[in-house]
């Protein structure tokens, strides 16, 4: 069997067998138990990477508060520059970096090559806006006053991410926390430890090339356990999480119980509403990307049509028509549309999902499956499936994370298939296929979709980095990459400077001495 490249892939990314789990210093070795990266792509073991100790935390965290101090003095502009020179590195990277990311997590290489691409594109952005932090200037109501606000570097930024995208969320927090004069601190996936790694001894390529420290970017490794000690850190001042709501409300509480902020980007649970004016092919194809892409595991996933009854016959035909074409396999072969799931737990709740929709009344169209024999030996390979079901079920009401489809069926106006659509705790990404501009724009005004992301007649995964990215409810209200999402990296500061010889108080107050 070809290995597609994978071992030169590891070696140009200066991955090795076992490798260091936390790092500040490429040279710095943690001391905690090991966990070993299977790909899901074939099952076999990739490297061991040690997972960080409390020793080893409060080592990283030091490093971190020192390089900030010198970090934080630096112009932004220049900041910039060394986020330009790191977008240079993965261009140069871009190869071994993508295939590492589809083999290590399982999606396609397109995917993968897609991901670092979100990396790039994110620096980009970011070098601009390090000439733009910009705050406002304000009237004083005081004579000879001014007053303006600034944003100043934050501090430590702790990143704990999922391993669905296990290098662009990183990089979307990074590029904007470096430009801002942050640090990071970063905890990647235990289910993707080596693109964490690959990740890191790129970042430190540029710090040591432009002689600053490495602390300006650090690695620790481990599950939750390591988590925590980022989360109920007094030390780090912003915590961004990406996952599930689950894990997404412990991390809320322990980051709210010392009072510190927290960007959440947890679960979705989204829609395509199809109207009687959709495109149908349009649809179908939007459909089939946002339920199958990166077999189901995007947060962006599309779990759920709302197809108006007068199409849904079309609808439903054309879409298991489409499901029959899908080739399923190794994502390294750009040949197939659908790799593995990450692993055998996630294949578990894909297989009770499908269990729990036939015991709520559901009816299976595609009814999936686990793939066995040449090819499908990790065991993590299924069938994408499509359900027919209603919004009410529980299981309809959570995410799997799979390559599951549930059709729902509206009658009547554009505000029932809303209702349905909004009838979920998360609230990230939607979309709605209509040629008719009343829908469009009913759908997109405050009566219409409750998420973060509502797109018109594109599907609900695929954002651009440059718009601002999460979304409402129990997805967790956070925004990251572009927009102004920069300013949750930041702390903002009201400046008034009085430049008479005067002191009057503000709001008329007379305090004569
Ligand atoms: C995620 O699944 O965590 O919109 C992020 C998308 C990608 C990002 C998904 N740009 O599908």
């Amino acid at each position: 069997a070809t290995d597609y490249g994978i071992k030169q892939a590891l070696i140009q990314l200066g991955v090795k067998e076992i490798n260091e789990g936390s790092s500040t210093g490429s040279d710095c070795f943690s001391n905690g138990d090991l966990i070993s990266s299977f790909s899901p792509v074939d099952g076999e073991l990739i490297a061991k990477v040690k997972t960080t100790s409390g020793e080893d935390y409060d080592r990283v965290m030091r490093t971190a508060e020192a390089a900030f101090l010198k970090w934080r003095v630096i112009p932004a502009p220049q900041r910039g520059e060394i986020v330009r020179q790191f977008g240079d590195k993965l261009r140069e990277l871009k190869d071994p970096l993508g295939k590492l990311v589809s083999y290590e997590m399982g999606k396609s290489l397109q995917e993968g090559l897609g991901e670092v691409q979100e990396m790039i594109d994110i620096c980009d952005f970011a070098v601009g806006l390090s000439r733009q932090l910009h705050g406002l200037t304000m009237h004083s109501e005081r004579p000879g006053h001014r007053m303006y606000e600034q944003y100043h570097s934050l501090g430590i930024v702790g990143i704990i991410s999922a391993f669905n995208f296990p290098v662009a969320v990183w990089a979307w927090n990074t590029a904007l926390a470096w430009i801002c004069g942050d640090v990071c601190v970063w905890k990647p996936s235990e289910k993707a430890p080596l693109c964490g790694i690959a990740c890191q001894h790129i970042a430190a390529s540029v710090f040591e090339a432009n002689n600053l420290p490495e602390g300006i970017s650090c690695l620790i490794n481990g599950d939750y356990r390591v988590g925590e000690m980022l989360t109920t850190d007094k030390r780090v001042p912003l915590i961004s999480a990406t996952g599930s709501i689950r894990m997404g409300k412990i991390v809320a509480q322990k980051v709210a119980a010392r009072l510190g902020k927290s960007l959440l980007e947890l679960g979705g649970n989204n829609a395509i509403i199809v109207t009687p004016d959709a495109d149908i092919k349009m649809t179908i194809i939007g459909a089939v990307f946002g339920a199958v892409g990166t077999a189901g595991q995007r947060c962006t996933s599309t779990r759920r049509l709302i197809i108006h009854e007068s199409v849904y016959d079309k609808v439903r035909d054309a879409l298991v028509e489409a499901y029959a074409q899908l080739r399923i396999g190794n994502p390294l072969d750009e040949s197939n549309h659908v790799g593995p799931l990450i692993d055998v737990e996630a294949v578990n709740m894909y297989q009770s999902a499908l269990d729990k929709v036939v015991e709520e009344g559901g009816n299976l169209l595609l009814k999936g499956g686990v793939l066995k024999g040449e090819g499908y030996e990790s065991a993590c390979y299924v069938k994408p499936a499509i359900a027919e079901a209603q919004n009410n079920y529980q299981i309809v009401q959570h995410e799997t994370f799979a390559p599951i489809l549930y059709l729902l069926k509206y009658s009547g106006g554009l505000e029932n298939a809303i209702a349905l659509q909004n009838g979920v705790v998360q609230g990230l990404s939607s979309a709605i296929m209509t040629n008719n501009l009343r829908e469009a724009e009913l759908f997109l005004s405050v009566e219409g979709s409750d998420c973060g992301i509502a797109n018109v007649n594109i599907g609900t995964s695929g954002a651009e980095i440059g718009g601002a990215f999460g979304g409402e409810k129990e997805t967790g209200g956070g925004r990251e990459s572009g927009s102004d999402a920069w300013k949750v990296y930041m702390r903002r500061q009201t400046n008034t400077i009085n430049y008479t010889t005067d002191l009057p108080l503000a709001q008329g107050i007379k305090f004569d001495l």
